[in-house]
Parts: C-alpha cells; sequence; structure tokens
C-alpha cells in the first residue's frame, strides 16, 4: 500500500511539473511579441550589442525619424525558420527601458545563422510598428 501511494504522489508531482513546463513553454512567444502591427519606414531599430551567440540580453536603440522613441512597450523575436532554416526554432522576450530610447531585451541566438528577427514597438497612441530585423549570427 505505501509504494503504490508514493507512487501516486511521484505521478501527481510529475503531472504538475510537467503543467508548469507546459504553461512557461507557452508564454515563451511573449504576449506582446503576438501584437497585430503594421511597418512604418520612420521607425527604425540598431543593435548595440553583436549578433553572437554569447550575450544573454540585447541592447536596441529605437529611433523614430532619428529622435529616440522613450516609453514604448518593445518586444523583440526571432526565428530560425524559413529558407533552409530550422522552422520552430525561436526565441522573444519583452524589452525593458534602460535609458531613453535605449531596451534591453533578455534574448540569447542559441546557434549562429541566419535569423529572421522582428522588434515590436508600441507607444500607446498608435497601432503597433514592427521592424523587420535581418540577423546573421556568427
Ligand atoms: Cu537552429
Amino acid at each position: 500500500m505505501r509504494g503504490i501511494w508514493r507512487l501516486a504522489l511521484v505521478s501527481a508531482l510529475a503531472v504538475v511539473a510537467f503543467a508548469i513546463a507546459l504553461v512557461n513553454f507557452k508564454t515563451v512567444p511573449a504576449r506582446e511579441c503576438q501584437m497585430d502591427a503594421v511597418e512604418d519606414a520612420s521607425f527604425s531599430v540598431e543593435f548595440l550589442t553583436p549578433f553572437s551567440v554569447d550575450p544573454t540580453t540585447h541592447t536596441l536603440r529605437v529611433t523614430r525619424n532619428g529622435a529616440p522613441v522613450t516609453g514604448a512597450q518593445v518586444c523583440m523575436r526571432a526565428d530560425m525558420g524559413g529558407m533552409g532554416g530550422m522552422s520552430g526554432m525561436g526565441i522573444s522576450n519583452v524589452a525593458t527601458e534602460t535609458e531613453p530610447g535605449v531596451y534591453d531585451v533578455p534574448v540569447r541566438f542559441e546557434m549562429g545563422g541566419y535569423w529572421d528577427g522582428t522588434v515590436i514597438v508600441a507607444t500607446g497612441t498608435r497601432k503597433p510598428v514592427e521592424i523587420p530585423v535581418p540577423i546573421e549570427v556568427k
């Protein structure tokens, strides 16, 4: 009897751990990165960190007509899908502003190669803007 209860407990814990893992996995493509967005050539983004597998956080500067975009909700996603790429390999996260127009986003390019990146900028006053960023990770 004891053995069965232990087994039941271990099974229950496994189910809970699995459920937590599943929930965490599902929240990885941050909601903010799924926003319906439009392209707008007046916005641009510049990466201040190198496209390499080393950094675990990337710093980016967001500008509109050359002026810093401050107080925005910024999110970045990148996928290795596409031509000969590895479909299903993706990263995304929400950025935090560290100085006016400069945002840190905790993402790591897990491997070298071509990543199809998108930075989404929501200022709240207009439709969110998406900025395509082709990324060649060294
Ligand atoms: Cu890959």
